[in-house]
Protein backbone atom coordinates (compact mmCIF):
# COMPACT_ATOMS: atom_id res chain seq x y z
CA UNK A 1 0.00 0.00 0.00
CA UNK A 2 1.51 3.39 -0.91
CA UNK A 3 1.90 6.81 1.20
CA UNK A 4 0.93 8.28 -1.66
CA UNK A 5 3.81 10.58 -0.87
CA UNK A 6 4.76 10.62 -4.75
CA UNK A 7 1.78 10.09 -6.26
CA UNK A 8 1.69 10.99 -9.79
CA UNK A 9 5.16 9.83 -10.15
CA UNK A 10 5.63 6.84 -12.38
CA UNK A 11 9.32 4.45 -11.95
CA UNK A 12 12.22 6.27 -13.83
CA UNK A 13 13.55 4.50 -16.64
CA UNK A 14 16.02 4.71 -19.84
CA UNK A 15 14.95 6.76 -22.58
CA UNK A 16 18.16 7.78 -24.62
CA UNK A 17 20.18 10.60 -24.86
CA UNK A 18 17.25 12.02 -27.22
CA UNK A 19 14.47 12.12 -24.78
CA UNK A 20 12.78 15.58 -23.22
CA UNK A 21 11.12 13.94 -20.82
CA UNK A 22 12.38 15.49 -17.59
CA UNK A 23 12.18 12.32 -15.28
CA UNK A 24 13.51 9.57 -17.56
CA UNK A 25 17.08 8.50 -17.45
CA UNK A 26 19.12 9.70 -20.52
CA UNK A 27 22.32 7.95 -19.75
CA UNK A 28 22.31 5.98 -16.82
CA UNK A 29 21.30 2.84 -18.04
CA UNK A 30 21.69 -0.04 -16.03
CA UNK A 31 22.27 -2.89 -18.18
CA UNK A 32 24.37 -1.04 -20.19
CA UNK A 33 28.08 -2.81 -20.58
CA UNK A 34 31.06 -0.63 -19.92
CA UNK A 35 34.40 -1.91 -19.26
CA UNK A 36 33.11 -5.37 -19.21
CA UNK A 37 30.71 -4.63 -16.66
CA UNK A 38 27.18 -2.82 -16.16
CA UNK A 39 26.97 0.54 -14.95
CA UNK A 40 25.35 -0.52 -12.33
CA UNK A 41 27.53 -2.45 -11.21
CA UNK A 42 30.40 0.05 -11.84
CA UNK A 43 28.56 2.97 -10.43
CA UNK A 44 26.54 1.16 -7.14
CA UNK A 45 24.25 4.40 -6.73
CA UNK A 46 23.10 4.62 -3.03
CA UNK A 47 20.55 7.68 -1.83
CA UNK A 48 21.49 9.20 1.63
CA UNK A 49 18.80 9.12 3.99
CA UNK A 50 19.47 12.03 6.03
CA UNK A 51 19.66 14.83 3.24
CA UNK A 52 16.97 13.08 1.32
CA UNK A 53 14.42 12.19 4.35
CA UNK A 54 15.85 13.33 7.72
CA UNK A 55 16.99 17.00 6.76
CA UNK A 56 14.11 19.69 7.16
CA UNK A 57 15.51 22.79 5.01
CA UNK A 58 17.00 24.38 7.84
CA UNK A 59 20.50 26.60 6.94
CA UNK A 60 22.44 28.69 9.93
CA UNK A 61 19.78 31.78 9.55
CA UNK A 62 16.59 29.93 9.05
CA UNK A 63 14.16 27.06 10.30
CA UNK A 64 12.72 24.29 8.28
CA UNK A 65 11.33 24.62 5.02
CA UNK A 66 9.87 21.40 4.08
CA UNK A 67 6.75 20.23 5.44
CA UNK A 68 6.57 16.28 5.17
CA UNK A 69 3.99 13.38 6.63
CA UNK A 70 6.81 12.24 8.83
CA UNK A 71 7.00 15.34 10.39
CA UNK A 72 7.89 16.19 13.87
CA UNK A 73 10.70 12.73 14.19
CA UNK A 74 10.11 12.10 17.06
CA UNK A 75 8.32 9.38 16.93
CA UNK A 76 8.29 5.66 16.37
CA UNK A 77 5.16 5.45 13.95
CA UNK A 78 6.62 8.29 12.06
CA UNK A 79 9.92 6.39 11.69
CA UNK A 80 8.37 4.00 9.82
CA UNK A 81 5.80 6.23 7.40
CA UNK A 82 9.63 7.80 6.95
CA UNK A 83 10.85 4.27 5.75
CA UNK A 84 8.06 3.66 3.54
CA UNK A 85 8.74 6.61 1.60
CA UNK A 86 12.16 6.04 1.41
CA UNK A 87 11.56 2.82 0.35
CA UNK A 88 9.04 4.46 -2.56
CA UNK A 89 11.85 6.52 -3.61
CA UNK A 90 14.45 3.84 -4.01
CA UNK A 91 11.75 1.91 -6.28
CA UNK A 92 11.41 4.72 -8.31
CA UNK A 93 14.58 5.28 -8.88
CA UNK A 94 15.95 1.61 -9.38
CA UNK A 95 18.98 2.29 -6.66
CA UNK A 96 20.83 -0.70 -5.47
CA UNK A 97 21.83 0.85 -2.59
CA UNK A 98 21.18 3.46 0.55
CA UNK A 99 22.93 4.75 3.69
CA UNK A 100 22.08 6.15 7.24
CA UNK A 101 23.01 7.23 10.28
CA UNK A 102 21.42 5.84 13.81
CA UNK A 103 19.73 9.43 13.70
CA UNK A 104 18.31 9.59 10.87
CA UNK A 105 16.10 6.35 10.99
CA UNK A 106 14.83 6.62 14.65
CA UNK A 107 14.10 9.62 16.97
CA UNK A 108 16.97 10.61 18.58
CA UNK A 109 15.64 11.07 22.17
CA UNK A 110 15.91 9.68 25.78
CA UNK A 111 18.51 7.20 27.15
CA UNK A 112 20.90 5.57 25.43
CA UNK A 113 19.08 2.23 25.82
CA UNK A 114 16.04 3.77 24.69
CA UNK A 115 17.81 4.71 21.46
CA UNK A 116 19.42 0.97 20.71
CA UNK A 117 15.97 -0.43 21.36
CA UNK A 118 14.44 1.95 18.81
CA UNK A 119 17.44 1.63 16.45
CA UNK A 120 16.94 -2.22 16.61
CA UNK A 121 13.31 -2.18 16.36
CA UNK A 122 13.54 0.76 13.07
CA UNK A 123 16.22 -1.48 11.33
CA UNK A 124 13.89 -4.60 11.88
CA UNK A 125 11.31 -3.00 9.89
CA UNK A 126 13.66 -1.47 7.49
CA UNK A 127 15.05 -5.58 7.24
CA UNK A 128 11.49 -6.76 5.80
CA UNK A 129 11.45 -3.72 3.59
CA UNK A 130 14.54 -4.37 2.05
CA UNK A 131 13.54 -8.39 1.22
CA UNK A 132 10.48 -6.72 -1.08
CA UNK A 133 12.97 -4.37 -2.54
CA UNK A 134 16.41 -4.56 -4.88
CA UNK A 135 17.90 -2.01 -2.56
CA UNK A 136 21.21 -3.07 -0.46
CA UNK A 137 22.68 -1.07 2.50
CA UNK A 138 25.55 0.43 1.26
CA UNK A 139 26.82 1.26 4.91
CA UNK A 140 25.67 2.76 7.82
CA UNK A 141 27.22 5.48 10.72
CA UNK A 142 26.82 7.37 13.70
CA UNK A 143 25.63 10.57 13.98
CA UNK A 144 28.10 11.35 16.78
CA UNK A 145 27.92 15.36 16.06
CA UNK A 146 24.09 16.56 16.52
CA UNK A 147 22.85 15.81 19.67
CA UNK A 148 24.97 18.27 22.24
CA UNK A 149 26.28 15.63 24.52
CA UNK A 150 29.04 15.32 21.11
CA UNK A 151 29.74 19.06 20.90
CA UNK A 152 33.44 18.37 22.05
CA UNK A 153 33.80 14.94 20.33
CA UNK A 154 33.48 11.62 20.65
CA UNK A 155 36.25 9.34 20.77
CA UNK A 156 38.74 12.51 21.29
CA UNK A 157 36.38 14.25 23.81
CA UNK A 158 38.15 14.99 27.11
CA UNK A 159 35.38 13.55 28.97
CA UNK A 160 35.86 9.48 29.11
CA UNK A 161 32.00 9.03 29.73
CA UNK A 162 31.53 10.40 26.14
CA UNK A 163 34.21 8.08 24.93
CA UNK A 164 32.16 5.18 26.18
CA UNK A 165 28.56 6.87 24.90
CA UNK A 166 30.89 6.34 21.60
CA UNK A 167 32.04 3.10 21.81
CA UNK A 168 28.47 2.10 22.77
CA UNK A 169 26.46 4.21 20.15
CA UNK A 170 29.35 2.39 17.19
CA UNK A 171 28.47 -0.97 18.37
CA UNK A 172 24.70 -0.96 18.00
CA UNK A 173 25.43 0.77 14.63
CA UNK A 174 28.01 -1.75 13.36
CA UNK A 175 25.38 -4.33 14.84
CA UNK A 176 22.74 -2.86 12.83
CA UNK A 177 24.65 -2.72 9.94
CA UNK A 178 25.75 -5.96 10.00
CA UNK A 179 22.24 -7.37 10.10
CA UNK A 180 21.13 -5.43 7.00
CA UNK A 181 23.90 -6.99 5.20
CA UNK A 182 25.72 -3.44 5.05
CA UNK A 183 28.09 -3.43 2.37
CA UNK A 184 30.77 -0.62 4.33
CA UNK A 185 30.77 0.99 7.56
CA UNK A 186 31.87 4.89 7.66
CA UNK A 187 32.99 6.75 10.14
CA UNK A 188 33.58 10.39 9.53
CA UNK A 189 34.53 12.73 12.80
CA UNK A 190 32.16 15.48 12.51
CA UNK A 191 33.45 16.70 15.99
CA UNK A 192 36.73 14.83 16.14
CA UNK A 193 39.10 17.98 15.85
CA UNK A 194 38.82 21.50 17.97
CA UNK A 195 37.49 24.66 18.42
CA UNK A 196 40.57 26.14 20.40
CA UNK A 197 43.64 24.65 20.57
CA UNK A 198 43.97 26.67 24.19
CA UNK A 199 41.83 23.96 25.47
CA UNK A 200 42.93 20.81 23.53
CA UNK A 201 45.60 17.93 24.05
CA UNK A 202 46.25 17.08 20.63
CA UNK A 203 48.59 14.57 21.10
CA UNK A 204 46.09 13.17 24.02
CA UNK A 205 42.80 13.71 21.64
CA UNK A 206 44.77 11.66 18.35
CA UNK A 207 45.83 8.53 20.28
CA UNK A 208 41.88 8.31 21.92
CA UNK A 209 40.97 8.34 18.23
CA UNK A 210 43.53 5.12 17.10
CA UNK A 211 42.20 3.54 19.91
CA UNK A 212 38.55 3.71 19.22
CA UNK A 213 39.17 3.29 15.60
CA UNK A 214 40.96 -0.21 16.45
CA UNK A 215 38.24 -1.24 18.28
CA UNK A 216 35.91 -0.53 15.58
CA UNK A 217 38.36 -3.40 13.73
CA UNK A 218 38.61 -5.43 16.40
CA UNK A 219 34.58 -5.66 16.86
CA UNK A 220 34.35 -6.07 12.90
CA UNK A 221 36.63 -9.41 12.99
CA UNK A 222 34.68 -10.69 15.95
CA UNK A 223 30.97 -10.53 14.50
CA UNK A 224 32.28 -11.42 10.93
CA UNK A 225 31.46 -8.61 9.06
CA UNK A 226 32.81 -8.45 6.25
CA UNK A 227 32.16 -5.20 4.94
CA UNK A 228 34.83 -2.63 4.99
CA UNK A 229 35.75 -0.32 7.45
CA UNK A 230 36.01 3.32 6.35
CA UNK A 231 36.36 6.72 7.46
CA UNK A 232 35.75 10.14 5.40
CA UNK A 233 38.18 12.62 5.43
CA UNK A 234 36.99 16.73 5.50
CA UNK A 235 39.09 19.38 6.89
CA UNK A 236 36.30 21.38 8.87
CA UNK A 237 32.95 21.97 9.11
CA UNK A 238 31.57 21.59 11.97
CA UNK A 239 34.52 21.81 14.08
CA UNK A 240 37.26 24.37 13.25
CA UNK A 241 39.77 22.22 12.60
CA UNK A 242 38.96 18.37 11.54
CA UNK A 243 41.20 15.43 12.49
CA UNK A 244 40.75 13.61 9.76
CA UNK A 245 41.12 16.86 7.26
CA UNK A 246 42.02 15.03 4.41
CA UNK A 247 43.12 12.03 2.52
CA UNK A 248 46.99 12.23 2.92
CA UNK A 249 46.30 13.11 6.55
CA UNK A 250 44.39 10.55 7.22
CA UNK A 251 46.32 7.86 5.58
CA UNK A 252 49.43 9.19 7.87
CA UNK A 253 47.17 8.55 10.57
CA UNK A 254 45.91 5.10 9.83
CA UNK A 255 49.86 4.17 9.57
CA UNK A 256 50.43 5.92 13.21
CA UNK A 257 47.76 3.37 14.36
CA UNK A 258 48.65 0.33 12.05
CA UNK A 259 45.47 0.17 10.71
CA UNK A 260 46.19 0.77 6.99
CA UNK A 261 45.88 -2.90 6.39
CA UNK A 262 42.00 -2.57 7.84
CA UNK A 263 40.57 1.04 6.90
CA UNK A 264 40.16 2.62 3.70
CA UNK A 265 38.50 6.17 2.68
CA UNK A 266 35.69 7.33 1.92
CA UNK A 267 36.02 10.48 -0.47
CA UNK A 268 33.70 13.06 -0.72
CA UNK A 269 33.41 15.74 -3.61
CA UNK A 270 32.97 19.06 -1.47
CA UNK A 271 34.84 17.80 1.22
CA UNK A 272 38.02 18.09 -0.89
CA UNK A 273 36.92 21.26 -2.30
CA UNK A 274 37.00 22.21 1.73
CA UNK A 275 40.39 21.27 1.76
CA UNK A 276 41.73 23.36 -0.82
CA UNK A 277 41.87 20.17 -3.26
CA UNK A 278 40.03 18.61 -6.07
CA UNK A 279 38.13 15.88 -5.85
CA UNK A 280 40.32 13.81 -8.24
CA UNK A 281 43.23 14.92 -6.07
CA UNK A 282 41.50 13.17 -2.98
CA UNK A 283 40.85 10.31 -5.50
CA UNK A 284 44.64 9.82 -6.81
CA UNK A 285 45.69 10.21 -3.05
CA UNK A 286 43.65 7.03 -1.76
CA UNK A 287 44.19 5.30 -4.96
CA UNK A 288 48.20 5.61 -4.50
CA UNK A 289 48.45 4.26 -1.34
CA UNK A 290 45.37 1.25 -2.66
CA UNK A 291 42.80 2.65 0.39
CA UNK A 292 40.42 3.87 -1.86
CA UNK A 293 37.40 2.77 -0.54
CA UNK A 294 34.00 4.43 -1.63
CA UNK A 295 32.84 7.98 -3.25
CA UNK A 296 30.17 10.46 -1.37
CA UNK A 297 29.17 12.48 -4.61
CA UNK A 298 28.22 15.95 -4.57
CA UNK A 299 29.67 19.35 -5.25
CA UNK A 300 30.00 22.43 -3.33
CA UNK A 301 29.37 26.04 -4.26
CA UNK A 302 32.43 27.30 -5.67
CA UNK A 303 31.82 30.72 -3.92
CA UNK A 304 30.60 30.21 -0.98
CA UNK A 305 33.18 28.16 1.16
CA UNK A 306 30.56 26.10 2.69
CA UNK A 307 29.87 22.45 2.61
CA UNK A 308 26.57 22.77 0.54
CA UNK A 309 25.69 19.59 -0.22
CA UNK A 310 25.03 20.00 -4.02
CA UNK A 311 23.61 17.12 -6.58
CA UNK A 312 26.86 17.28 -9.23
CA UNK A 313 26.04 18.95 -12.51
CA UNK A 314 29.43 19.12 -14.02
CA UNK A 315 30.58 16.25 -16.59
CA UNK A 316 34.07 17.44 -17.21
CA UNK A 317 34.63 17.32 -13.14
CA UNK A 318 32.80 13.86 -12.53
CA UNK A 319 34.46 12.42 -15.59
CA UNK A 320 38.35 12.77 -14.19
CA UNK A 321 36.77 11.46 -10.90
CA UNK A 322 35.75 8.22 -12.38
CA UNK A 323 38.55 8.09 -14.47
CA UNK A 324 40.41 7.53 -10.75
CA UNK A 325 37.88 4.76 -9.23
CA UNK A 326 38.06 2.80 -12.89
CA UNK A 327 42.00 3.13 -13.01
CA UNK A 328 42.07 1.76 -9.47
CA UNK A 329 40.46 -1.22 -10.91
CA UNK A 330 36.80 -0.18 -9.75
CA UNK A 331 34.66 0.03 -6.69
CA UNK A 332 34.57 -3.52 -4.83
CA UNK A 333 32.11 -3.09 -1.50
CA UNK A 334 32.01 0.90 -2.21
CA UNK A 335 29.90 2.79 -4.41
CA UNK A 336 28.18 6.23 -5.27
CA UNK A 337 26.62 7.74 -2.00
CA UNK A 338 24.33 11.10 -3.42
CA UNK A 339 25.42 13.07 0.05
CA UNK A 340 23.45 15.40 -1.09
CA UNK A 341 20.71 17.70 -0.71
CA UNK A 342 17.95 19.54 -2.37
CA UNK A 343 17.87 23.31 -2.29
CA UNK A 344 15.62 24.61 0.74
CA UNK A 345 13.67 26.20 -1.78
CA UNK A 346 12.58 22.57 -3.53
CA UNK A 347 9.91 21.82 -1.41
CA UNK A 348 8.59 19.62 -3.68
CA UNK A 349 8.33 15.20 -3.92
CA UNK A 350 8.90 15.96 -7.71
CA UNK A 351 12.26 17.77 -6.86
CA UNK A 352 13.92 14.77 -4.90
CA UNK A 353 13.20 12.56 -8.00
CA UNK A 354 14.59 14.91 -10.19
CA UNK A 355 17.35 15.53 -8.10
CA UNK A 356 18.72 12.08 -7.64
CA UNK A 357 17.54 11.83 -11.96
CA UNK A 358 19.87 14.43 -12.78
CA UNK A 359 22.81 13.50 -10.54
CA UNK A 360 22.20 9.95 -12.06
CA UNK A 361 22.90 10.97 -15.51
CA UNK A 362 25.58 13.31 -14.68
CA UNK A 363 27.74 10.28 -13.13
CA UNK A 364 26.79 7.92 -15.88
CA UNK A 365 27.95 10.06 -18.34
CA UNK A 366 30.91 10.85 -16.70
CA UNK A 367 32.01 7.16 -15.92
CA UNK A 368 31.31 6.79 -19.94
CA UNK A 369 33.83 9.34 -20.41
CA UNK A 370 36.53 7.89 -18.30
CA UNK A 371 35.64 4.14 -19.36
CA UNK A 372 36.17 5.65 -23.08
CA UNK A 373 39.39 7.89 -21.62
CA UNK A 374 40.65 4.43 -19.97
CA UNK A 375 40.31 2.38 -23.31
CA UNK A 376 41.54 5.02 -25.48
CA UNK A 377 44.43 5.14 -23.54
CA UNK A 378 45.80 8.49 -24.18
CA UNK A 379 46.91 9.73 -20.60
CA UNK A 380 47.95 6.48 -19.86
CA UNK A 381 50.14 6.31 -23.01
CA UNK A 382 51.65 9.94 -22.10
CA UNK A 383 52.32 8.84 -18.55
CA UNK A 384 54.36 5.82 -20.01
CA UNK A 385 55.87 8.14 -22.15
CA UNK A 386 56.86 10.94 -19.72
CA UNK A 387 58.26 8.35 -16.98
CA UNK A 388 60.31 5.82 -19.99
CA UNK A 389 63.40 7.23 -18.53
CA UNK A 390 63.09 5.12 -15.64
CA UNK A 391 63.02 1.97 -17.66
CA UNK A 392 66.47 1.65 -18.18
CA UNK A 393 68.28 -0.47 -16.17
CA UNK A 394 71.15 2.51 -15.01
CA UNK A 395 67.80 4.59 -13.65
CA UNK A 396 66.54 1.57 -11.84
CA UNK A 397 70.11 0.80 -10.45
CA UNK A 398 70.37 4.42 -9.02
CA UNK A 399 67.69 3.61 -6.73
CA UNK A 400 69.45 0.84 -4.90
CA UNK A 401 72.72 3.08 -4.75
CA UNK A 402 74.00 5.72 -2.45
CA UNK A 403 73.94 9.76 -3.34
CA UNK A 404 78.33 9.59 -3.57
CA UNK A 405 78.11 7.09 -6.28
CA UNK A 406 75.12 8.79 -8.19
CA UNK A 407 77.92 12.09 -7.57
CA UNK A 408 80.76 9.62 -9.42
CA UNK A 409 77.87 9.31 -12.13
CA UNK A 410 76.99 12.12 -13.35
CA UNK A 411 80.55 13.20 -12.91
CA UNK A 412 81.85 10.78 -15.08
CA UNK A 413 79.10 10.55 -17.29
CA UNK A 414 78.66 14.72 -17.94
CA UNK A 415 75.33 14.42 -17.28
CA UNK A 416 73.25 17.31 -17.91
CA UNK A 417 69.61 16.69 -18.10
CA UNK A 418 67.76 18.18 -20.73
CA UNK A 419 64.17 19.65 -19.91
CA UNK A 420 61.19 18.12 -21.25
CA UNK A 421 57.54 19.84 -22.12
CA UNK A 422 54.69 18.86 -19.87
CA UNK A 423 52.61 18.85 -22.39
CA UNK A 424 49.66 19.88 -19.77
CA UNK A 425 47.60 22.07 -22.40
CA UNK A 426 47.73 19.10 -25.12
CA UNK A 427 46.47 17.00 -22.44
CA UNK A 428 43.38 19.09 -21.30
CA UNK A 429 42.57 19.38 -24.80
CA UNK A 430 42.55 15.30 -25.31
CA UNK A 431 40.47 15.34 -22.00
CA UNK A 432 37.75 17.80 -23.79
CA UNK A 433 37.37 15.48 -26.39
CA UNK A 434 36.21 12.77 -24.18
CA UNK A 435 33.66 15.27 -22.13
C1 LIG B 1 29.24 15.55 6.44
C2 LIG B 1 29.52 14.18 6.02
C3 LIG B 1 28.51 13.14 6.47
C4 LIG B 1 29.09 11.77 6.33
C5 LIG B 1 28.40 10.74 7.13
O1 LIG B 1 29.81 16.50 5.95
O2 LIG B 1 29.66 14.15 4.64
O3 LIG B 1 27.32 13.28 5.75
O4 LIG B 1 29.11 11.37 4.99
O5 LIG B 1 28.44 11.01 8.48
NI1 LIG C 1 29.83 16.16 3.74
NI1 LIG D 1 29.78 12.49 3.42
Amino acid sequence: MSTGFFDGIAPIRYEGPDSANPLAYRHYNPDEVVMGKRMEDHLRFAVAYWHSFAWEGQDPFGGQTFVRPWHPQDDMGRARLKADVAFEMFDLLGVPFFCWHDADIRPEQGSYAENLRTLEEITDYIGVKMEGSKTGLLWGTANMFSHRRWMAGASTNPDPDVFAYAAATVKGCMDATHKLDGQNYVLWGGREGYETLLNTDLRQELDHMGRFLAMVVEYKHKIGFAGTILVEPKPQEPSKHQYDFDAATCIGFLRKYGLEGEVKLNIEQGHAILAGHSFEHELAVAAAEGMLGSIDMNRNDYQSGWDTDQFPNNVPEVALAYYHVLKAGGFTTGGTNFDAKLRRQSLDAEDLIAAHVGGMDICARGLKAAAAMLEDGGLEDALAERYAGWESPAAQAMLESDLASIQARVLAEGIEPEPRSGRQERLENYVNRFV
